[in-house]
């Protein structure tokens, strides 16, 4: 086996060399020109975010298999927070604090539950996070929220911009693992636009297995206000990445295995995969009457190959498109090519007459410029420019939209304005407000796949490599390396202007809603905690407040067997004063943010003097805020 995958990778190479050959010597031709070595000191400086100094621009970073949001500062590169999602965090105890299992439970599916119950478990513990973007208000960032999904177990997660934590995640039913996501632009957010990547059975249970032609992939708009499935569409072909217009009339996703092959050699088979185009008012009409099946309480729409009604078109695109990515003119998208060196370009002003006059899908496209090898993403400057990311010739090459349409119906003009050398690999790239209507074309974000001699040697796993390039000239600059932890594939520069969080929790967050009507049926202020303990049969809730540098509580006894709440209200007003509470030895910690309310419930079976101690360094006692929890043994 291992012989024959061997081969079969060097099948996969001669099948990306013999459709690029010409873009290899164009490529590097460039590359030569532009290598120089006196211009980078320059870029650095304009990098340069001096101690003190506040970054102009928020990154949000996807973090892949870490299944986190992480936030950095743009241009600085420093990594400033990360959001714990689809992931279990020590510090902050998401995934063991009762608030955050609400969170992460609420949303599975009833057969999700039933499988993980058989686990012992109540939850996933990990996930695959690639595509973190925010809301968007007439075309651009609005900062309400930011949504992601992950691939790993099929989930759409929010995270509210005001306090930068999650608060919702739901499972989305009938699809299969979810990969390309974005919001919708205009007029406001609205959808989350998701694609299911893997086809499978629709109904999925076991009595069809190994007959793919009975596969289906899933196309997903969610109420990105209620988290909720608004409609499914069914399509032919695999879903990759997804974008939609300006106007609020059309989505579109890349498809890579219109073949619907179930092996790699099948899978590359054609020559041509395509886009799907999701006309979603049309497919709203379905929904309205009544054409679809509902299954898992969704409406699914059959928008598949040959359904021949108007909910879909499938526009050809050269093998295994990747990256699609609408540019800031509202009138060009932009599809790259993977393995085709070639980037299509699609004009939204002729997507219309695909659905009412059914003109040619090909059609609507006005240029597809030969650009390098392995197009994956596309980013702008809002300037009528677009930067590709050539994962094969680890460059990021910036070319000219306009020039590219003209090169393609024939005249003699090179669309191609410069390359820049990336270490190593790119896939996705992104700019400063480059995919809104305020694109500035000042920064662009390149996320390397490799790092090989980049950075000192860790061992065999090495951070990714991101990079900072300087786009505010012609030339490119790489103006910054930035090491991360697996693995970022995607991110957004926001301009810090659309971002306001807040210093402190306000006492009324609905985090902690089931804490408060507890509390209030118990007869506790939460702000106050309990003197004792409040036991119900054998549940015991401990209330307490923190005030730097005590608990209210600094003892408490329960029985050994007793299911244990302890409910930890931070009554410190001040910003960057957080709390936290960790039971030694019983695998409970989480943090307290100033004015928060935070829980966390254990069976106490192990007898004894434990104690519990606040692990954010919050005061000069810090180290004296703590506290014993004795367990008193069975009666045996
Ligand atoms: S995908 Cu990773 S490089 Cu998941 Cu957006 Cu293209
Ligand atoms: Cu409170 Cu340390």
């Amino acid at each position: 086996m291992r012989e024959e995958l061997k081969k079969r990778g060097i099948t996969r190479r001669g099948v990306l060399g013999a459709t690029a050959t010409g873009a290899v010597l164009a490529s590097t031709s460039t590359a030569a020109l532009l290598a120089g070595g006196t211009v980078p000191a320059l870029a650095a400086a304009s990098a340069e975010v001096k101690p003190g100094e506040l970054d102009e621009y928020y990154g949000f970073w996807s973090s892949g298999q870490t299944g986190e949001l992480r936030i950095l500062g743009v241009p600085s590169m420093r990594e400033l927070m990360r959001v714990p999602v689809f992931n279990r965090c020590s510090a902050t105890g998401w995934g063991h604090t009762n608030e955050s299992l609400k969170i992460l439970t609420e949303g599975l599916l009833p057969e999700t539950k039933r499988y993980l119950a058989a686990q012992g478990k109540v939850t996933y513990d990990n996930g695959d996070l690639h595509h973190p973007h925010m809301s968007f208000t007439d075309g651009t960032y609005d900062g309400r929220y930011l949504f992601m999904n992950d691939k790993a177990n099929t989930r759409v997660a929010r995270v509210r911009c005001d306090i930068m934590k999650c608060d919702k995640i739901i499972e989305i039913p009938n699809a299969h693992d979810i990969h390309g996501m974005r919001p919708q632009k205009y007029p406001r957010t609205g959808y989350v636009f998701a694609n299911g990547e893997h086809e499978a059975p629709l109904v999925n249970d076991g009595q069809v297995l190994d007959e793919p032609d009975k596969y289906v992939n899933v196309f997903s708009a969610i109420d990105g206000d209620e988290m909720k499935v608004a409609w499914q569409v069914m399509v032919s072909g695999n879903l990759d990445n997804t974008d939609c217009d300006y106007q609020g009339k059309y989505a579109f996703s890349t498809s890579y295995n219109s073949e619907m092959g179930m092996t790699l050699p099948d899978m590359m088979a054609s020559e041509m995969d395509h886009v799907v185009i999701f006309n979603i008012a049309e497919i709203e009409k379905a929904v309205a009457s009544g054409d679809y099946t509902e299954l898992n309480g969704v409406p699914v729409v059959d928008g598949r190959k040959g359904s021949n009604k108007n909910y879909t078109r499938y526009v050809p695109i050269p093998n295994s498109p990747h990256g699609i990515n609408t540019a800031p003119d509202k009138r060009h998208v932009c599809i790259a090519g993977k393995l085709s060196p070639t980037v299509s370009i699609m004009d939204l002003t002729k997507v219309d007459a695909l659905f009412t006059d059914d003109a040619d899908p090909r059609s609507c496209i006005v240029g597809e410029p030969e650009l390098g090898l392995g197009p994956l993403h596309t980013a702008y400057d809002g300037q009528g420019n677009a930067f590709t990311t050539l994962f094969l010739d680890s460059q990021v090459v910036k070319w000219n939209i306009d020039k590219a349409i003209r090169a393609y119906s024939g005249e003699d003009v090179d669309p191609i304005i410069s390359k820049v050398d990336v270490q190593y690999q790119p896939g996705h790239n992104s700019t400063s407000m480059g995919e809104t209507l305020e694109a500035d074309g000042k920064w662009l974000i390149s996320m390397n796949k490799f790092l090989k001699d980049r950075f000192l040697n860790v061992g065999p796993l090495k951070p990714e490599c991101e990079q900072l390039i300087d786009i505010s000239s012609n030339e490119m600059f790489v103006a910054h390396d930035g090491s991360t932890f697996a693995e970022p594939h995607d991110s957004i520069v926001v301009h810090r202007s659309k971002v306001n969080p807040a210093q402190v929790y306000q006492r009324d967050d609905p985090i902690w809603e089931e804490a408060t009507k507890q509390a209030a049926a118990d007869g506790v202020d939460l702000e106050e905690g309990a003197e004792e303990p409040i036991r119900d049969g054998n549940k015991v809730r401990v209330y307490m407040a923190s005030y730097a540098p005590e608990f209210s509580m600094s003892s408490f006894t329960v029985k050994q067997g007793d299911e244990v709440t302890i409910y930890v209200t931070n009554i410190d007003d001040i910003d960057d004063l957080t709390h936290g509470f960790c039971l030694s030895n019983h695998n409970v910690a989480m943090e307290i943010g100033p004015q928060a309310t935070a829980s966390v419930t254990f069976v106490a079976d192990r007898p004894g003097v434990h104690w519990y101690y606040c692990q954010w360094f919050c005061h000069a006692l810090h180290m004296e805020m703590r506290g014993r929890m004795f367990v008193e043994p069975r009666a045996s």
